[in-house]
């Protein structure tokens, strides 16, 4: 115990000041899923295909074969996600509604049976425990009849997805009161239409990351307005869409000069257009890009114009700003005959910019390096763009290539990014309401299948009832969340690293 203080107390010396470790009265604490890679159950009762459906049982899927055909089998298997997350003492379960389960065909004329029954189960049995649902409504799974029609590149999607949503709240919006549109255009865009990440659908085109972009943010303006107009008088409810942002630093101090185009590119994009007071394209990117595409003799930007309506539509669309917070990356100049990017970065041809660990960094699990002060500078950095607006962390975890359940690794990055996020609150007045711990349990983790783990609580895949049983990192997350502290005086034995 003497060791743990000591290095609890070493901890807060080094960063300065010595803070009260317990959370401000109201801070809520969650954990969270998404249906692809949870669910399984593909295609039980009239399911409809999905872009991973059909991107993992292709031969360009994962290398593996993995696919999330059961994954953890929660379609069935959902009491047991409510056991643990009720053994959590979870303030909050965020998990997201399968598009083709509600809207087989992915157009709102004809709405599921089955759909519907699944989730009102799982809303009212979260409710039962005191459990709030937070729900997402789209994590990646497209419906494939529309990706046939261009995805998220077609700008009739914008009305696809209002239209699925205003399905959702009319279904669920009496006991919903938490909703995120969408989850992390930055990767379901760029991420996957330059390959940087090997995500569904599969289709590598550079002008697909900027339409793809551009959509996201008017698909989530047109759903924010649709909810605005018909259910928030009646239902009360706050919307937001989850941003995935990796916090950079500059390599060296002449690297200074590329941080602001850096940032303004990865969290910007997809910021500026809801939260700025002008609206649109953050101006450096939209002079970046018009620049670049006139030099590459295109006669328009790459990066679609909103129109004025556009802007209006989008600009203001949020009742919190929504983070996924998991790394950080030192930025630099890419030297002539260097690769472009770094992972897992993306959009880097256009920036010519590299992304790296800066060497005093614990390299983690793959791209997941650990630098627990960026998840304090980026809220701070958060609050200086946008202004005092409630930050809610709807991610924030640590993968492990092994099966353990003495996780220790896991329970060490927790603590230390649940510090930061004190400090954020305490010494920089930052306006965090909540944090969600990503994940509730092992699933299917995209590119990785079933390598890389996430959960507070393990998953065995070689069952068929795909037993769970709680880590030390998920002990330990429920003392947190228990004593609403991370001074856990002697209980820092069970969780020594
Ligand atoms: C998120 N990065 O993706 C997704 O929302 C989850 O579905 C996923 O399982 C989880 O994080 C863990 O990967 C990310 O490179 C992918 O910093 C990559 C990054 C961050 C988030």
């Amino acid at each position: 115990m003497l060791l743990a203080l000591v290095v609890v107390s070493i901890a807060l010396w080094s960063s300065g000041c010595a803070v009260d470790l317990s959370f401000p009265p109201g801070f809520l604490f969650g954990s969270a899923t998404s249906a692809y890679q949870v669910e399984g159950a593909w295609n039980v009762s009239d399911k409809g295909e999905s872009i991973w459906d059909r991107f993992t049982h292709s031969q360009s899927g994962n290398e593996d074969g993995s696919t999330g055909d059961v994954a953890t089998d929660s379609y069935h298997q959902w009491e047991r996600d409510m056991e643990v997350a009720a053994n959590l003492s979870l303030d909050y379960y965020r998990f997201s509604l399968s598009w083709t389960r509600i809207l087989p065909n992915g157009f709102a004329n004809y709405i599921s049976e089955d759909g519907k029954r699944y989730y009102n189960q799982l809303i009212d049995g979260l409710l039962a425990k005191g459990i709030q649902p937070v729900v997402t409504i789209y994590h990646w799974d497209l419906p494939q009849r529309l990706q046939d029609l261009g995805g998220w590149t077609n700008p009739y999607i914008t009305d696809w997805f209002a239209d699925y949503a205003d399905v959702v709240f009319s279904l669920f919006g009496d006991r919903v009161k938490t909703w995120i549109t969408i989850n992390e255009p930055m990767l379901f865009c760029d991420g996957a239409y330059t390959n940087t990440f090997h995500l569904a659908p599969g289709v590598v085109d550079r002008e697909g990351v900027y339409l793809c972009g551009k959509n996201a943010m008017v698909a989530h303006g047109k759903a924010y307005r649709v909810y605005q107009k018909k259910y928030k008088a009646q239902y009360n409810g706050k919307l937001s869409l989850s941003n995935q942002l990796v916090w950079y630093e500059a390599s060296t101090e002449e690297d200074e000069v590329w941080l602001d185009i850096a940032q303004q590119y990865s969290y910007g994009r997809f910021s500026h257009p809801i939260y700025s007071k002008e609206g649109g394209w953050p101006p450096v990117i939209e002079d970046h890009m018009r620049n670049k595409s006139s030099s590459e003799g295109f006669h328009q930007s790459r990066l679609p114009e909103f129109t004025d309506e556009e802007k209006e539509l989008v600009k203001g669309t949020f009742d919190f700003y929504a983070i996924n917070h998991y790394t950080s990356r030192a930025v630099r100049k890419r030297r002539p005959g260097e690769p472009h990017g770094g992972f897992p970065l993306t959009g880097a041809p256009d920036l010519d910019l590299l992304f790296e660990r800066r060497p005093d960094w614990t390299e983690g699990n793959e791209w997941l390096y650990i630098y627990p002060e960026g998840l304090r500078r980026m809220l701070g950095w958060l609050r200086d763009q946008y202004g005092d607006i409630p930050i809610l962390i709807t991610e924030n975890g640590f993968s492990t290539a092994e099966d353990s359940l003495e996780d220790h690794d896991r329970v060490q990055y927790y603590r230390r990014y649940l510090e930061q996020v004190l400090l954020a609150i305490k010494e920089d007045g930052v306006n965090v309401i909540g944090y969600t711990a990503w994940s509730l349990i092992d699933n299917f983790e995209w590119m990785d299948g079933y390598k890389t783990k996430f959960g507070l609580c393990h998953v065995n895949f070689s069952d068929p009832l795909r037993t769970r049983t709680l880590r030390r990192s998920g002990r330990f997350y429920a003392d947190v969340i228990k004593r609403r502290t991370l001074d856990l005086d002697s209980d820092y034995r069970n969780y020594e690293f």
